[in-house]
């Protein structure tokens, strides 16, 4: 069976989990969608490649990325900013897709925060042995809306830090489906991803993906 997004809120209930306030774990949230996610990508990266972008300081990222919705996330020796346009085309980024806008905001919402309206799906990739060290998320304009992050494909380790670098992580297991909603007191918490292990999948073969959902604007 089969359930929809909408349906059986006591279901997903008993896959909550409250790491504090503001920050909620949402195991398998996305899995009912799985199918049209890797169809809407397909779309995507064909008009938006993954692309390894290169940090202010010089370095060339492991994870691949790229964007789609109003603005994109974008790195390279001048710093890192929202762009409306995709500097590797020229032109706008592709639309967010109808079931990633309904995916973020049904999960916002399982997590507290109603009203969400992300401009922003920035999409990682990673292949095996690809990490993203502990950082903050804060080039965005205000931080008063959540950020939703959905998992996909290999499982990976999440470091959820604390408010500043030197805090230590603590190690989170996410897998296939799951989502994590980040807001309040949370939102700008240190975190990262530890170096991906190989693994094969039948929707991303031997990457993991992951979705963040942002309101940069
Ligand atoms: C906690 N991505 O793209 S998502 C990123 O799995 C990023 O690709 C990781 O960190 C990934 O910036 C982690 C989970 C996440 C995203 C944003 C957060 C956790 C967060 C913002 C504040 C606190
Ligand atoms: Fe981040």
């Amino acid at each position: 069976m089969t359930l929809s997004l909408f349906e059986d809120a006591a279901l997903y209930q008993a896959q909550r989990e409250e790491l504090c306030p503001g920050a909620t774990v949402l195991r398998g949230f996305a899995a009912p969608n799985e199918a049209a996610i890797f169809e809407a990508l397909g779309y995507i990266t064909a008009q938006a490649p993954f692309r390894h972008l290169i940090t202010p300081g010089g370095f060339r990222m492991s994870v691949a990325m790229t964007n789609c919705g109003s603005y994109g996330w974008v790195s390279d020796l001048t710093g890192y900013r929202y762009d409306a346009t995709d500097p590797e085309s020229g032109k706008p980024w592709p639309g967010m897709p109808d079931v990633f806008m309904n995916l973020a905001q049904a999960a916002a919402a399982s997590g507290g925060f109603d009203d969400f309206e992300p401009d922003v799906c920035l999409i990682n990739r990673y292949e095996a042995g690809a990490r993203l060290s502990l950082h903050q998320d804060k080039n965005e304009r205000g931080f008063s809306a959540p950020i939703v992050s959905v998992s996909l494909g290999i499982p990976a380790v999440f470091l959820w830090g604390g408010s500043q670098r030197k805090d230590k992580p603590v190690r989170i297991p996410l897998a296939h489906g799951d989502v994590m909603v980040w807001g309040g007191p949370a939102r700008l918490r240190y975190h990262g991803i530890l170096p991906v292990k190989e693994g094969c999948h039948p929707l991303s073969g031997a990457h993991r993906i992951n979705l963040t959902f942002r309101k940069a604007v």
